[in-house]
């Protein structure tokens, strides 16, 4: 039998048990993490400086990033960092629904796509709000807008698009900044639209031949050879037909500081609530128009610069969470959608403009190490720069754990403790100790989507053969196998000599495809 003393101190621990325990469940509760997503565009994985490999050659062209090299100092900096695709659209989609975009056939959205995303999905920014969080996306959106079959109407309500898809709020650049339209969307509605001269976006020259509208120079008259860049804005080629919204057209020079405003108007409104901040970065997708205070920064041209700009805004954004002492209680990741081209998209050939400087031979390999850059099928495509930094919870540490964007899904879903039903988020897998540092491994496998998908099982790289026409050097003309860890640069292919092990990976890449 206890003795009376024992009773009593056996109460008493239990009582200061049960108080402690509510005690941390009410500060948990009150201690959920803003989340900070920082997205550039086409951002490789040497565009940062921390991850330039020189080999103490410090004569060669660089960029210098000192924001984001603080935020990797100041947290983790992944080697092995996957976007989930190697073009944008496809990737946002995996990296806001956890679902793989090759599924669903999502691939580059055309300016009046519709929405890719239903309402019936679950996305990230809706499974937060589960969670009590304020959520906002700021920059480029470019996963279609307005019902199936019908598609955006830039002349009303813009829907379902964002604010349906589980952002509270939203003020986005709706396609890329190389296509039309060239307005920003605050919400449902064009900002500074004039209903005197309404906005028309199509295929052909007769879609937008509107009387009365405000019509752009077609770049086909302009410069024959030109291909792609069908209307010109701001004196720059764009993507599709436009006419119209002349009030409303956005100025490239000054994007990133309208969208570093609205990024910081959204950390002040959202201050006294666990919130979700998705900045959507243009920079450093061409046209690159950085403002004239970054012109010149770089001795890359204006995709150096431009990157230098990005790095402004994320300095920004850190200013303002320090602010409001939101800093040390903030996830901050910094990722890209994809890799960096090393092809010719079209303003490399344009006589129009000549803005973009591509950056091969100029001594600056944005992919660093990794062979190739966006559209292909190699490391270059999908193996982007990703910081993750958590001043109250992370320690500092460069990590080697393979990660994908896909997975940010469920591995929040299991810190806030919020679940998912069993049809959300499919592929998404659960990888937070990898994000937060606690497993320098990671995923044991992970799909690397290109125009197709190929494999990574460890440091082994499986390519089915697979034959793309007209593009050749995005995909290896033949079945491939690469042994990472003794071939990073993806140039031998050891098919030959394990044809059991590439077997293996061909039957888990096509269980995956099937499931
Ligand atoms: C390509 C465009 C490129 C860019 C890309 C989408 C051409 C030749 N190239 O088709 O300029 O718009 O699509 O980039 O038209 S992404 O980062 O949004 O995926
Ligand atoms: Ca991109």
């Amino acid at each position: 039998m206890f003795s009376p003393i024992r009773l009593a101190h056996l109460a008493l621990s239990i009582v200061i048990s049960l108080y402690t325990a509510a005690l941390s469940s009410a500060s948990q509760g009150d201690e959920r993490p803003n989340i900070v997503i920082i997205y550039g565009d086409d951002v490789g994985f040497a565009d940062v400086s921390v991850n330039v490999e020189d080999g103490g050659n410090t004569s060669l062209p660089r960029i210098l990033t000192p924001n984001l090299d603080k935020v990797a100092g100041e947290g983790l900096n992944f080697t092995d960092a996957h976007s989930s695709a190697a073009t944008c659209t496809p990737s946002r989609y995996s990296l806001l629904t956890g679902v793989h975009a090759f599924r669903k056939g999502v691939a580059i959205a055309p300016p009046n796509a519709p929405s890719l995303i239903t309402t019936d999905m679950l996305t990230l920014p809706a499974m937060l709000k589960r969670a009590g969080y304020r959520t906002g996306i700021v920059g480029k959106w470019h996963l279609g807008i307005g019902e199936k079959g019908v598609g955006p109407d830039w002349n009303g309500a813009l829907k379902p698009g964002p604010l349906e898809l589980g952002f509270d709020s939203a003020y986005i650049l709706p396609t890329t900044n190389d296509r039309v339209p060239c307005v920003y969307v605050d919400g449902h509605y064009v900002e500074n639209y004039d209903p005197e001269d309404p906005i028309y976006v199509g295929d052909t020259l007769e879609e937008v031949q509107m009387p009365g509208s405000t019509q752009y120079p077609n770049a086909r008259e302009l410069n024959p050879k030109e291909k792609f860049y069908k209307s010109v804005v701001n004196g720059i080629g764009r993507i599709g037909y436009m006419s119209g919204g002349k009030a409303a057209l956005w100025d490239d020079y000054t994007s990133t500081d309208v969208f570093v405003g609205k990024a910081i108007d959204f950390i002040e409104e959202s201050k006294d609530k666990p919130f979700f901040l998705f900045y959507s970065a243009q920079d450093i997708h061409i046209p690159n128009a950085p403002n004239e205070r970054f012109q010149g920064q770089t001795n890359l041209g204006a995709r150096g610069d431009a990157m230098v700009q990005l790095d402004w805004a994320v300095g920004e954004i850190v200013n303002s969470l320090e602010q409001y002492g939101l800093r040390e209680n903030t996830i901050l990741v910094f990722t890209s959608d994809n890799g960096p081209t090393h092809h010719a998209d079209a303003y490399s050939q344009t006589e129009i403009i000549s803005l973009y400087s591509p950056h091969a031979g100029d001594g600056h390999d944005a992919s660093g190490k990794w062979r190739g850059g966006k559209y292909e099928i190699y490391e270059g495509a999908t193996r982007v720069p990703l910081m993750i930094s958590w001043p109250k919870r992370v320690d500092p540490a460069t990590t080697d754990a393979l990660v994908n964007q896909i997975d940010f899904i469920a591995s929040f879903s299991r810190l806030l403790r919020i679940d998912l039903a069993e049809d959300e988020a499919q592929d998404s897998r659960d990888t937070l100790d990898a994000f937060l540092g606690k497993d320098l491994k990671g995923l044991e496998y992970t799909i690397e989507e290109g125009r197709g998908i190929a494999l990574r099982f460890g440091d082994w790289k499986y390519i089915p053969a697979k034959k793309i026409r007209g593009q050749t050097g995005f995909w290896p003309e033949e079945e491939s196998l690469f042994d990472l860890s003794k071939d990073p640069g993806e140039q031998v292919n050891v098919i030959a000599q394990y044809p059991e092990l590439a077997g293996e990976l061909a039957s888990h890449l096509e269980k995956i495809r099937k499931s």
